[in-house]
């Protein structure tokens, strides 16, 4: 099996999981289907003008978290078997009102085939212990110890991952055999959770508990991708699923989707085990996982992300004013990342891009966001957790960033800004000579 193939697999095998464990996710994806559904037979071709309705319908994201370096450093040889690469640095410690004492990146595949074959990505997040903000020096030598002591992955599925990797897939049965170890890593254990331990986390932030409360890690979410996010929050709120209180990212409005839009149901009360401090085993119960959907749109250029971050809180209004209504308006004034190829019209001036475009020499396609917004993410971390935890800002944190990730996870981070770059100038590159003759470049 391809690294593709695998990836789709544990794609699918995951969701199986993930529909079992957490119904309502069923009942997601059931409405997603429905609208997306609705919004193809209602919009014809432009439905499909960021993604075939068959990529769409197959795309998800999850979501993991993790305690350590090591543990980090683990769960990207595991992707890298999938042909998940990291991309991008986000800092949610900051970017949360509540304590989310994580810094992260997201797996995924960078190349454009990879990504049309299948575009599985996992956002995945790592505790910061020594981050005094949250934790205090007895505290973080008590979470660092309970860390070391547990195993997250089996030396077998890593030294599967390490065959994939190496020879870029696997034969039958070691695929199978991976992709049942991948899977069982990340489903919820039923190992009994020790209650004192976790409550004392959960004082500090709930996502410090689910992280470095238990012994094993699991998907917290897996997130289909839908065509109206409007019209699903209508839907799945009248089937009485309550949903957080808003919609993430831009507002709808009158121009292209851009970026990502992301919502999602509250965390449901599961049934888990808990050890008490006097050793008896009861049911309890924990609120950490949710059902998150997302509506995607446009790469923006970093011109077009300063845009976005100066109308952060705007509405619709705001954004007409602010930005170009149209895909052509975006393009010309270099906000979003669009791919190019030859056109029908005739050659009879030169010009930039854009223009050409206009003048129908050239057709321009979207570059679809494959990656995730700090601001959003922190949005969605918070309205789910149970309690705002404790920051305090009165001292300082820990520095952390990409070059920080990079080292732990012993491979570089991409840069999201230059992959979307790269494919926009590699359709360049391939235009044919009378175009490229005509293009102006800025
Ligand atoms: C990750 C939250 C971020 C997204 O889609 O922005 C995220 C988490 O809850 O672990 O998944
Ligand atoms: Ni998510």
């Amino acid at each position: 099996m391809q690294q593709w193939e695998l990836r789709a697999a544990f794609a699918a095998q995951m969701a199986d999981v993930y529909g079992r464990e957490v119904p309502a996710y069923t009942t997601l994806v059931d409405v997603c289907e429905e609208v997306n559904r609705d919004v193809l037979a209602r919009d014809g071709v432009a439905a499909q003008r960021l993604g075939s309705i068959r990529r769409v319908s197959a795309e998800r994201h999850g979501a993991i978290r993790v305690g350590t370096p090591h543990e980090l450093s683990e769960v990207a040889q595991i992707f890298g078997a999938l042909g998940m690469h990291p991309v991008g640095y986000y800092d949610l410690r900051d970017a949360a009102r509540s304590a989310v004492p994580v810094v992260s990146t997201a797996f995924r595949p960078i190349d454009e085939q990879e990504l049309a074959r299948n575009p599985f990505r996992m956002f995945t997040s790592m505790l910061v212990t020594d981050d005094r903000r949250f934790f205090s020096t007895d505290l973080q030598a008590r979470l660092d110890a309970f860390l070391a002591r547990r195993t997250l992955f089996s030396p077998d599925l890593l030294e599967l991952a390490a065959g994939s990797i190496a020879e870029h897939g696997l034969d039958h049965d070691d695929a199978e055999q991976f992709l049942k170890l991948a899977v069982e890593a990340f489903t919820l254990s039923s190992e009994p959770v020790d209650a004192a331990w976790y409550a004392e986390l959960e004082q500090v932030s709930s996502v410090a508990a689910d992280i470095g409360g238990v012994s094993s890690t699991h998907i917290n979410h897996l997130t289909p991708r839908v065509l109206d996010i409007d019209d699903l929050y209508a839907r799945m709120s009248s089937r009485g699923i309550t949903m957080i209180d808003a919609i993430q990212g831009p507002p709808r409005w009158d121009g292209p989707d851009v970026l990502l839009r992301q919502t999602s149901f509250r965390a449901l009360a599961e049934p888990r085990r808990m050890r008490m401090a006097s050793g008896e085993v009861v049911e309890g119960e924990l609120r950490v996982r949710f059902g998150e959907v997302e509506a995607r749109g446009i790469a923006l250029t970093s011109l077009g992300r300063d845009r976005y971050d100066s109308l952060v809180g705007q509405d619709a209004a705001g954004w007409s004013s602010a930005l170009p209504t149209s895909e052509l308006g975006l393009l010309a004034d270099d906000l979003a990342y669009f791919t190019v190829s030859r056109g029908r019209a005739e050659v009879r001036r030169r010009g930039t891009v854009a223009e050409l475009v206009a003048d129908r020499v050239l057709d321009a396609s979207p570059i679809v966001y494959e990656d995730f917004l700090p601001r959003s993410a922190a949005g969605i971390f918070q309205s789910n957790l149970t309690d705002e935890g404790i920051r305090d800002d009165g001292v300082a944190g820990t520095r952390r960033d990409a070059g920080w990730l990079s080292d732990v996870i012993g491979i570089e981070l991409a840069d999201p800004y230059e992959l979307y770059a790269e494919q926009r100038d590699a359709s360049v590159a391939a235009l044919p000579a009378d175009v490229s003759a005509a293009l102006l470049h800025r």
